[in-house]
C-alpha cells in the first residue's frame, strides 16, 4: 500500500482517506512516533494513546480555524506530525528543532502553549468567549487528561463553563494514568463510569419500554425522571458533570477510529459545554510501553526493539533524585513525625521508596502544588514535619501557599525542589530558573542550594534541625561522583564554604554553579589571575561576613542557575548596595529570557555559563579595571 504518510498533504489529505488506510495511517504514525523517541527522547505512553483520538478530529474538525487545546501537551505529537511538521519530527527535542509541547510560535495549529497541567479548560473557555465576543462561528476543543483533571485549575474551569454556557467540547482522554497511577475521588469516579454503560443500556430500554405503553407512558416517564433528578449524581453516568451544567458523552472507545469519528461529528452538532468521555490505552500499540507506561511517560534514548533504555556510560554518579530519595528515608527513621508530600510525581521526585516503606506517611495529591502546600502547612500547624518533594517549575504554582500559608506562619515545611536549573529538551515549560527570585523575598524562608550530591543529603540533615520554612534546590540528572557520606556532618546554618583562595578576584557559586567555578578560577590563574571561589550554600540567609570580605578582592562575580533577576547575585548587588560599598561585580546566570530546549550543555553555553566562557569574560572585565 505504500507509505501514507508521505504520499499525502497533510491535514487535508486525511479526509479524502478510506476507513481502512485511515488505520494504515495510524499505524504508520505510531511507528514515526517510536523510531524518533528512541532516538530524541520524549514523551512516548501519553502521545501513543491519542493516536486515534487525533486522527478521528482532523478529519471531522477543521483546524486550525476550529482551535484544539491540548492539556499539558505531552501527547500531542501526532498533531504535530498531522500539522505540517511531519518533516520536522526528527529534530523533536533538539536545539533549533521543533518543541515537545505545543507551542503558539511553532505553528498556527498550536493554539495554546503548554507544558505545565490543566489549563486546557480554562484556555479554551477563554477562547470560547472571544469567539463569541468577535461573532464567529468556530469550534473550540479541549483535550484533558484524567490527571490533568486532578489539578484544580480544571475543576475551576469546569465550574465556570457550566456557567457561561458556551459551545465548547472538553475531551476527557482517560488512560487511567497520571505519570504513575491516578489519585483521588475524581480518578475513582471516572472508574465508575468507565463501568457504567450497562447501566446506560438498561435506563435507555427501560424509557423506551415505559413510553411504548400506550396513553400513560409520557406522563410516567416525566413523573420518573423527576424522580431521577433528586439522585441523578448518584445514578447517571456523568451525572457530576452534568450538574455543572455540562452534557456528558461516554465513555468511548478512544482507539475506534469509526466510533470516534460518528460520536464527534454528533458532537459537533451539540451546543453548550459538553464533555466527551474517551478511554484509551497509554502507550497504545508499543507492548513494552503498554506494559510499563510510567517507565515509557517520559523516557530517554531507547532500543526500539526491546524498550531497553540506553545508557551513557555505565557507571554515571548518583542522580540527585536518588540521593535525596535514600536522604529522606534515612530521615524518617529519626523523626517520627516527618511526612512527605508529592504531587502526582513520586517516581520523579524520588519518593517511591518513602511510599513504601511509610505509606501511612506519604501523601500523593495530585497535581495539586497549591493544595501540597498548604496541606503541609497544616500538618506542620500540628507538629509534624513535612517535605514537600516537586520539580522547580510546577512549584511555582503554589507562589501564594508558600507564601501565605508557609511562611506567613512560619511552619517548619521544607520544600525539595528537584530540577532546579537549566534541564535540557523540555525546554522553557520545564527549565526551573526562577525558585531563587520566587523564593528570596519572601521572611523566614531560608534557601539553600547544595555543591553536589552530598551536600544535598547534609542539606536535609541540616533543615530538619532547624525550625521554619526552607527550601534545597538542586538539578536535574546526575551528581558530580563524590561519595555520598552516610553519616551526618556538619553545615553551620547560613554558613558559606571557602574552596579556593584568591586575591584578586572573588567568585561566589550558588549550587550547581560550584564547580564549574572552581574550573574558571583554574583557566584564570593560568592567565595569571588570582581567583578565589565561595560555595556560597545558603542564598538566603546569605553569609554576610564572607560578603565582607570579598569585597577586598577587586571584583566580585557571582555564578548561579537561576534568572538574574531577582536571584543570588541580585541578593550580593542588594547587600553591597545596602552596605554603601561600590564593588565592581560581574553577574552569571539566566538572562532575562525564556531558554529553549537543547542539552544541558548546550543551554549553558547559550547562557554563558561554562568554565571557560565564565573565565574569559572575568578576564576581560579584569583587564578593563
Ligand atoms: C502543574 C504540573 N505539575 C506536574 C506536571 C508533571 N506532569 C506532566 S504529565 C503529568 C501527568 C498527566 O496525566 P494525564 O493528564 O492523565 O495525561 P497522560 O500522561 O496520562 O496522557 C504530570 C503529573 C505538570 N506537567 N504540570
Amino acid at each position: 500500500m505504500g507509505n501514507l504518510l508521505e504520499r499525502i498533504e497533510l491535514p487535508e489529505g486525511i479526509r479524502r482517506l478510506s476507513e481502512q488506510q485511515l488505520e494504515q495511517l495510524a499505524e504508520e504514525i505510531r511507528a514515526l512516533i517510536i523510531h524518533t523517541v528512541s532516538v530524541n527522547g520524549g514523551h512516548l505512553a501519553p502521545s501513543l494513546g491519542t493516536v486515534e483520538l487525533t486522527l478521528a478530529l482532523y478529519r471531522v474538525f477543521h483546524f486550525p480555524t476550529d482551535k484544539l487545546i491540548w492539556d499539558v501537551g505531552h501527547q500531542a505529537y501526532t498533531h504535530k506530525i498531522l500539522s505540517g511538521r511531519r518533516e520536522s519530527f526528527a529534530t523533536l527535542r533538539k536545539k533549533g528543532g521543533i518543541t515537545g509541547f505545543p507551542k503558539r510560535a511553532e505553528s498556527a495549529y498550536d493554539a495554546f502553549g503548554v507544558g505545565h497541567a490543566s489549563t486546557s479548560i480554562s484556555a479554551a473557555l477563554g477562547m470560547a468567549v472571544a469567539r463569541d465576543l468577535k461573532r464567529e462561528t468556530h469550534q473550540v476543543i479541549a483535550v484533558i487528561g484524567d490527571g490533568a483533571l486532578t489539578g484544580g485549575e480544571a475543576f475551576e474551569a469546569l465550574n465556570h463553563a457550566g456557567d457561561l454556557h458556551r459551545d465548547m467540547l472538553v475531551i476527557l482522554n482517560d488512560n487511567e494514568m497520571s505519570i504513575d497511577k491516578n489519585v483521588g475521588g475524581m480518578s475513582m469516579y471516572l472508574s465508575e463510569l468507565r463501568i457504567a454503560p450497562q447501566y446506560h443500556r438498561a435506563k435507555r430500554d427501560m424509557e423506551n419500554l415505559i413510553k411504548s405503553i400506550p396513553g400513560i407512558g409520557g406522563k410516567v416517564l416525566r413523573t420518573a425522571n423527576s424522580i431521577k433528578d433528586g439522585v441523578k449524581t448518584a445514578l447517571t453516568p456523568g451525572g457530576l458533570f452534568e450538574e455543572i451544567g455540562f452534557q456528558y458523552i461516554g465513555p468511548i472507545d478512544g482507539h475506534n477510529l469509526r466510533q470516534l469519528q460518528e460520536v464527534l461529528v454528533r458532537v459537533r452538532e451539540l451546543k453548550g459545554p459538553i464533555l466527551l468521555h474517551v478511554h484509551t490505552k497509554k502507550g497504545c500499540g508499543y507492548e513494552p510501553a503498554e506494559q510499563y507506561p510510567e517507565k515509557f511517560h517520559g523516557i530517554g534514548r531507547f532500543d526500539e526493539e526491546t524498550g531497553e533504555v540506553i545508557r551513557k556510560t555505565e557507571s554515571v554518579p548518583a542522580a540527585y533524585t536518588d540521593v535525596f530519595s535514600k536522604a529522606l528515608l534515612d530521615c524518617a527513621e529519626k523523626y517520627k513525625n516527618l511526612t512527605a508530600i508529592t504531587a502526582a510525581m513520586p517516581s520523579g521526585t524520588g519518593l517511591k521508596a518513602f511510599q513504601k516503606a511509610f505509606p501511612k506517611r506519604c501523601f500523593d495529591v495530585g497535581i495539586a502544588e497549591e493544595h501540597a502546600m498548604t496541606l503541609a502547612a497544616g500538618m506542620a500547624a500540628e507538629g509534624m514535619r513535612p517535605v514537600v518533594a516537586l520539580y522547580s517549575t510546577f512549584a511555582q504554582r503554589a507562589y501564594d501557599q508558600i507564601l501565605h500559608d508557609v511562611c506567613l506562619q512560619r511552619l517548619p515545611v521544607t520544600l525539595c525542589l528537584d530540577r532546579a536549573g537549566l534541564v535540557g529538551e523540555d525546554g522553557p515549560t520545564h527549565h526551573g530558573v526562577f525558585d531563587l527570585s520566587y523564593l528570596r523575598h519572601m521572611p523566614h524562608m531560608s534557601l539553600l542550594a547544595p555543591k553536589d550530591e552530598n551536600e544535598l543529603r547534609q542539606m536535609l540533615f541540616a533543615v530538619l534541625e532547624q525550625d521554619g520554612p526552607a527550601a534545597i534546590r538542586y538539578p536535574r540528572g546526575a551528581g558530580i561522583g563524590v561519595p555520598v557520606e552516610e553519616e551526618q556532618q556538619r553545615i553551620p546554618w547560613g554558613k558559606a564554604e571557602l574552596l579556593r583562595e584568591g586575591t584578586d578576584v572573588m567568585l561566589l557559586a550558588a549550587g550547581s554553579m560550584v564547580h564549574p567555578s572552581l574550573e574558571s578560577a583554574a583557566l584564570l590563574e593560568q592567565a595569571g589571575i588570582s581567583a578565589g571561589v565561595v560555595n556560597m550554600r545558603f542564598v538566603k540567609p546569605l553569609d554576610e561576613a564572607v560578603l565582607l570580605q570579598a569585597a577586598d578582592r577587586k571584583l566580585v562575580v557571582t555564578c548561579e542557575e537561576n534568572a538574574l533577576a531577582g536571584g543570588f547575585g541580585a541578593a550580593v548587588a542588594e547587600f553591597y548596595a545596602d552596605h554603601g560599598m561600590p564593588v565592581p561585580m560581574l553577574r552569571f546566570g539566566i538572562p532575562d529570557a525564556f531558554i529553549e530546549q537543547g542539552t544541558r550543555k548546550e543551554l549553558l553555553e547559550l547562557c554563558g555559563l561554562l568554565p571557560e566562557q565564565i573565565a574569559e569574560r572575568v578576564r576581560k572585565a579584569w583587564g578593563n579595571l
